[in-house]
Parts: C-alpha cells; structure tokens; sequence
C-alpha cells in the first residue's frame, strides 16, 4: 500500500499543534506507520531540501526546519500522498483553503506548519531519509473493514 512522509515543523511543535495536525489523518482513515520526534541536522535538513538548494530560500529553510523538534511520520492508506497533500493545502498559508491545515493555521510561507512528499518518488525517498527500514510498523487497525468496502 502507499505510504507518504509528514513533518510537522517547529513551527507546528512550539505552537501545541501535533494532536491536531495528526488527528486530522487519524480521523480521515489513514494509518500512522511511522513516527519519530527529533531534533533534525543540518545534514538532514540539507538532503531532506535538496531540490531548493539553488533556491534564495534554502538557507532560511535549513535554518528554521533545524530550529526546535519536528515530528517525522509515515502514514499508509491507498491515495495517501495526494490526499495528505490535499489536507495539508497550498504552499502558502495566506492563500491556502480554509478546512486545510495550513489554511487553517497559518498566515505565512516560511512558517506553513507540516511537510508532505509530493509525488510518489519523493515520498520513498524522503521515507527511506527519515526512517530505518525497522523503524516503520506493519500493521492493520481493526477498524480497516469499517473503512474500505
Ligand atoms: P511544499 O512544502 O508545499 O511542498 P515546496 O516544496 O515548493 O512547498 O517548498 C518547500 C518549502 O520551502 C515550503 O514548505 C516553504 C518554503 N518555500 C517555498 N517557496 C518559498 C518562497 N517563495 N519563499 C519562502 N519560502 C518558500
Ligand atoms: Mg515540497
């Protein structure tokens, strides 16, 4: 089955969002199959960002994904990563959907709350970054059958 790499940024941490944010995929139906809460490198931050490292914003990107703990997550379910990235919203907070996480969060591009792979490529890589092989959970929740027809 798919599965998809989440973070919830310092940002989301220092503001006593992770209930939230990982309720909301809890209750949509997706299964949590990974998590961890670190203090990420600036190794890890640098390899986890490579694609933006051209970018005029990839060193403040460094710096703030390195600034206070995150929370690293697998999750499971059929469509996960298209559908995280749907609950997660638009890049920008100002001009993303309200319902969304970061519609309802947050009001600025550098501080937009949780990070979610893109694409199924990304999201096996960013996977295999942040976590072990033994580090992820092969499980399924009881309620699975209430789930999926
Ligand atoms: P996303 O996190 O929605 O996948 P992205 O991969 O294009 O967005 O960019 C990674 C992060 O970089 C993003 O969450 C916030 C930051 N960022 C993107 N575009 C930016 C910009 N124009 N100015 C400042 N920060 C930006
Ligand atoms: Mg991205």
């Amino acid at each position: 089955m798919e599965r998809t790499f989440l973070a919830i940024k310092p940002d989301g941490v220092q503001r006593k969002l992770v209930g939230e944010i990982i309720r909301r995929f809890e209750t949509k139906g997706f299964t949590l199959v990974g998590l961890k809460f670190l203090q990420v490198s600036k190794e890890l931050a640098e390899q986890h960002y490579g694609v933006h490292r051209e970018r005029p914003f990839f060193g403040s990107l460094v710096e703030f994904i390195t600034s206070g703990p995150v929370v690293a997550m697998v999750w499971e379910g059929d469509g996960v990563i298209a559908a995280a990235r749907k609950i997660i919203g638009a890049t920008n907070p100002l001009t993303a959907e309200p319902g969304t996480i970061r519609g309802d969060f947050g009001i600025n591009i550098g501080r937009n709350l949780i990070h979610g792979s893109d694409a199924p490529e990304t999201a096996q890589q960013e996977v295999a970054l942040w976590f072990k092989d033994e580090e992820l959970v092969n499980w399924q929740p009881h309620i699975f059958p209430w789930l999926h027809e």
